[in-house]
């Protein structure tokens, strides 16, 4: 079995409005001037790395944006345009929401059962409600529907709906799955947050990630449900996968990333006994050094001679204890034997690094088959991706040009030639 990632493509709304409460990256750079086609570039660079280091690559697709229909369903009449103007003098910030560009964090699409973990033997997808963050909530339909086309042969995926809310579900962003490699029976341990009074949201609900266990068919004894540490919430970790990270045999978290570490470890080292638990202690990166660098939304990934190595952002090098923690754990003698770098810095202002921009995907030889080809990624597809960004992604996009009725029609048809560039029929997506 293999792993694809499958990468979220930065849509040509990228933008920096502030969306994400509890989310420092997007807080602090609320307001700046945003720039869509180098995102995009930055994130295609990032899949031909990939694709460079031997390993499978996939895409998704940005949604529809501005998402007219959603004002519409909020009482603006009209056309697109006249919904969106009519949006924009009322309630600019219902356009903000609307203009977002985040489905491109696929980390946060769904959560991701492999077949050796489920009971009837397929892949199980479950389609996250995002529900915490308004502008985050409009994208599960356009996402289900996208997972299907991608992943429509039943024999070997099953794609369910998002959950109902209240039960917020963020996907694959707090979960993580052990196994002695891609194609066994693993461990997986979905990790949730308690919401404390004035603190920042605790998007993933227990109740939530157990219901996606349930409806994966997991077998109990292989499920651990994790609470987050509050710590990590108050100090930016909006998500497990800023403080943690697995892979195969591997676990790489930061010392405060869960409420009951040592419950945690001593799961994985009975179902795993060759498990590595790599624990970043406090003492050498604080959790603010670890937030404000992404160490842990790395990608941890195994490449093809069977060596693990760690996919950072650009970021880690700017702060000092993070850098030199990384040379110390590359002179030992761990698992991780090679740390590669990437500049993601338009999406790392919005608070999504390498990790944040994938979702996983184990499959075998036959399920790989039945993938629709049109989500997978050679260095063709990844100059033909680069070529439709060049010609229609906006350069830039500053705040108040989100009411520009010129970038909703460049957006509009940005979207289009991208989806007819890949062989999508209009209205597919
Ligand atoms: O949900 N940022 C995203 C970042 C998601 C990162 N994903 C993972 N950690 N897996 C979020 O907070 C900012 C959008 C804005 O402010 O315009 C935003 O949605």
């Amino acid at each position: 079995m293999r792993e694809i990632n499958f990468d979220g493509l930065v849509g040509p709304s990228h933008n920096y409005a502030g969306l994400s409460f509890g989310n420092i990256a997007s807080a602090s750079n609320a307001g700046a001037v945003a720039s869509p086609r180098a995102a995009a570039l930055q994130g295609i660079a990032k899949m031909r790395h990939m694709l460079a280091l031997g390993l499978p690559q996939g895409v998704l697709l940005p949604h529809d944006r501005p998402d007219a229909a959603w004002l519409r369903l909020l009482g603006f009449a009209g056309d697109d345009d006249a919904v969106l103007a009519a949006a924009w003098r009322a309630e600019p910030g219902l356009v903000r929401n609307g203009m977002a560009a985040s489905a491109m964090w696929t980390a946060n699409a769904g959560t991701v059962s492999p077949a050796p973990d489920t009971r009837d033997g397929r892949c199980h997808i479950s389609v996250a409600n995002l529900s915490t963050m308004l502008h985050r909530s409009l994208e599960a339909p356009q996402t289900a529907r996208q997972l299907r086309l991608a992943f429509g042969d039943t024999r070997h995926f099953l794609v369910h709906d998002a959950l109902p809310a209240p039960f917020g579900d963020e996907g694959a962003a707090n979960f993580m799955r052990l196994a002695p490699n891609h194609g066994a029976r693993g461990i997986e341990l979905f990790v949730y947050g308690v919401q404390r009074d004035g603190g920042f949201p605790a998007r993933q609900r227990r109740e939530a990630s157990a219901a996606v266990a349930r409806r994966h068919g997991l077998d109990p004894n292989d499920v651990l449900l994790v609470e987050q540490s509050a710590a990590a919430i108050a100090a930016g970790a909006f998500h497990n996968d800023v403080v943690a990270v697995a892979n195969e045999t591997v676990l790489f978290a930061h010392e405060q990333a869960f409420e009951d570490p040592a419950a945690v470890y001593a799961f994985i080292r009975r179902r795993l006994p060759e498990a590595t638990i790599l624990e970043v202690p406090a003492a050498e990166v604080s959790l603010e050094a670890a937030i404000r660098s992404y160490l842990f939304n790395s990608q941890l990934v195994t490449l093809p001679d069977g060596g693990m190595a760690l996919i950072v952002p650009g970021e880690c090098r700017e702060v000092p204890t993070v850098w030199s923690w990384l040379q110390t754990m590359l002179a030992g003698n761990g698992p991780i034997r090679s740390v590669e770098m990437l500049d993601l810095r338009e999406s790392m202002r919005n608070g999504g690094g390498p990790a944040c921009l994938r979702l996983r995907v184990a499959v075998d030889d036959a399920a790989f088959a039945a993938i629709d080809p049109r989500f997978l990624l050679d260095p063709a597809r990844c100059a033909l991706l680069a070529d439709l960004v060049e010609r229609h992604w906006p350069e830039r996009i500053a705040p108040d040009d989100l009411g520009d009725p010129a970038l909703w029609r460049q957006c509009r048809t940005a979207r289009a030639a991208l989806l007819e560039g890949l062989g999508f029929e209009p209205g597919e997506l």
